[in-house]
């Protein structure tokens, strides 16, 4: 990487000086008498050679400095503003009633924004870009929390992020043949290039529902955007080529043929590790194969040229297309009739449960006070395996079943992961619990402008600040899309006297604003789009480009 930097300081007397050693210093000195001020105005530019030649390096970044500093500081702010202003235009979540709150909001989404990659090659850490927490390494927590804020508010960017997991399928195949699968490919737990990152594989690498969770937002983004020219030259080949894991690591169960199971992974719960049939994996997988067999048909017929190019790349053998489905209508989902809930895994319910009452405050983080052997025998969650599963594959459940999983789960639930009180929240909402939900949402909301956690000095939590938004949107306004069809079931948090947000969905951009005994929906830009808050069906278009549902 090359970086060029430039500092033009206005002030009577300067003096500089530049200090190289364990890292590069430059001190600047001026003479101010009362009631003068000085400028130091700070111009950089980077290149680097993932991008253009070495050899070029420097002198590309000597031009762009040079470039910037003849637009001048002013001409470069008001760009910037420009930019900015498109951003909270789509983007601005309003909560009347909590300025601190809003303020927390914010600043997580500017957080996101800024950390975020936007050319396809670079995605966004978990601890975005103010920390080296976990090494700069990309994981899930793009797909299934920031994925959901950017497909809604600026879906150009998450288009990048599903481009991002296209140019990284050579890494994955390469991963897949390490793993011993023939076929397929495997994406990497953490990553920053494509390779696997992973030091630690029982919570790591054995994550395997990553591959499901990238088909996850490409259904998400597909169904959003009905982007046919995404599917046809990256998705389809994505889901096709990740699809093949699950064959490889999953199989008919020979005590019950009818069974499809998936073996010896991680879930999302980091607490529980190594385990056959984890629910969440399952019920995603499921979704992957099932979406995976559907693209696989639909472009068959649609593009039987697009389709011979993909099958020709991946070397597909069309049976597979049949075994995806299959195994997608066989997928256990495991199920306890006794208590009613979803174990996490098949061997989750026998275990002990955690001695919670005879741990110290202190002792939390578990995985900081205990070895992770004696974290995994007990019933004990670091984060929402289960509960997530119910928010992601909310339609194949009822209300009922989701609140008896929440009731087992939440008192097992340590929430040592920041990743875990958003999702709570969203279903803790859905399920009627709505004081508990707003509980969950003000854990997540200013967790590191507050530094919360006490762990901020080593970087934001990414996925975190993108679940606030998750709380208001998915979580209080009930937001979901199933199979591309858009629903809200809004409620108000009685601190609250109003919020509104805008997304854009197909083209159209959409203003949602929840007041007490009201919920409004306008059509701001595009030719209309139908959805649906609870029984009701909402048609907008540019003739009714406002609908009013009374609560
Ligand atoms: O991806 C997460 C994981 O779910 C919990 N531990 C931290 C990771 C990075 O945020």
């Amino acid at each position: 990487m090359d970086c060029t930097i430039e500092h033009p300081v206005s002030g009577a007397g300067l003096t500089t000086k530049s200090i190289a050693g364990e890292c590069i210093k430059q001190i600047f000195g001026v003479r101010l008498e009362q009631g003068e001020s000085a400028t130091l105005s700070k111009f950089g530019a980077y290149f680097t050679s993932r991008d253009y030649p070495q050899a070029e390096l420097l002198a590309r970044s000597k031009a762009a400095l040079a470039e910037a500093k003849n637009l001048g500081f002013a001409a470069l702010c008001e760009q910037q503003q420009d930019y900015l202003n498109g951003f909270w235009q789509n983007a601005n979540v309003e909560i009347e009633g909590d300025d601190a709150l809003c303020q927390g909001i914010h600043f997580n989404q500017f957080h996101l924004l800024q950390s975020m990659g936007r050319d396809g090659k670079t995605n966004i850490s978990a601890k975005g870009v103010t920390g080296e927490g976990y090494e700069g390494h990309y994981f899930w927590d793009t797909e299934i929390y920031v994925f959901p804020f950017f497909l809604a508010t600026q879906p150009e960017i998450a288009r990048q992020l599903l481009a991002y997991r296209y140019q990284g399928l050579g890494a994955a195949r390469e991963r897949a043949r390490q793993m011993s699968l023939e076929k397929g490919a495997l994406f990497p737990w953490r990553t920053i290039a494509g390779e696997e990152c992973s030091a630690y594989f029982p919570a790591g690498t054995a994550q395997y529902h990553i591959n499901a969770d990238v088909a996850y937002s490409i259904k998400q983004y597909y169904e959003t955007t009905g982007d046919d020219e995404f599917l046809v030259h990256e998705g389809a080949e994505i889901l096709m080529d990740t699809a093949r894991l699950w064959m490889g690591i999953g199989a008919y169960n020979p005590q019950h043929p009818e069974r499809f199971g998936i073996y010896e992974v991680t879930g999302p719960d980091e607490y529980t590790a190594m385990v056959n049939n984890n629910f969440y994996t399952n019920a995603m997988a499921q979704l992957h194969l099932s979406f995976a067999a559907k693209v696989a048909q639909q472009i068959k017929t649609n593009s039987p040229a697009d389709f011979a190019r993909i099958a020709n790349a991946i070397e597909l053998d069309e049976s597979e297309i049949d075994d995806w489905a299959r195994a997608a209508e066989a997928m256990y989902l495991p199920y306890d009739q006794t208590l009613g809930v979803h174990p996490q895994d098949d061997n989750f319910l026998s275990k002990p449960v955690w001695d919670f009452a005879n741990t110290p405050p202190e002792n939390y983080p578990l995985l900081l006070n205990y070895h992770p052997l004696v974290i995994y025998r007990h019933q004990v969650c670091k984060q929402a395996d289960v509960v997530l599963a119910l928010m992601l594959r909310g339609n194949l459940f009822s209300v009922d079943e989701k609140r008896r999983d929440f009731d087992y789960y939440e008192p097992i639930t340590t929430h040592d992961s920041s990743l875990s009180a958003c999702i709570f929240g969203i279903v803790a909402s859905e399920v009627g619990y709505h004081e508990r939900a707003y509980d969950f949402f003000m854990q997540t909301a200013r967790m590191d402008i507050d530094n919360m956690h006490g762990n901020t000095q080593y970087g934001v939590h990414t996925a975190a600040m993108a679940g606030s938004w998750l709380g208001v949107v998915y979580g209080f306004a009930g937001m979901r899309v199933y199979d591309g069809a858009l629903q809200f079931a809004p409620i108000l948090p009685a601190s609250w006297t109003r919020y509104q947000f805008n997304l854009t969905v197909r083209g159209n951009r959409l203003n949602v604003t929840v007041e007490r005994n009201q919920v409004i929906y306008r059509l701001l830009e595009g030719n209309g789009l139908s959805f649906k808050q609870g029984e009701t069906t909402i048609e907008l278009s540019p003739q009714v480009s406002q609908f009013i549902v009374q609560n």
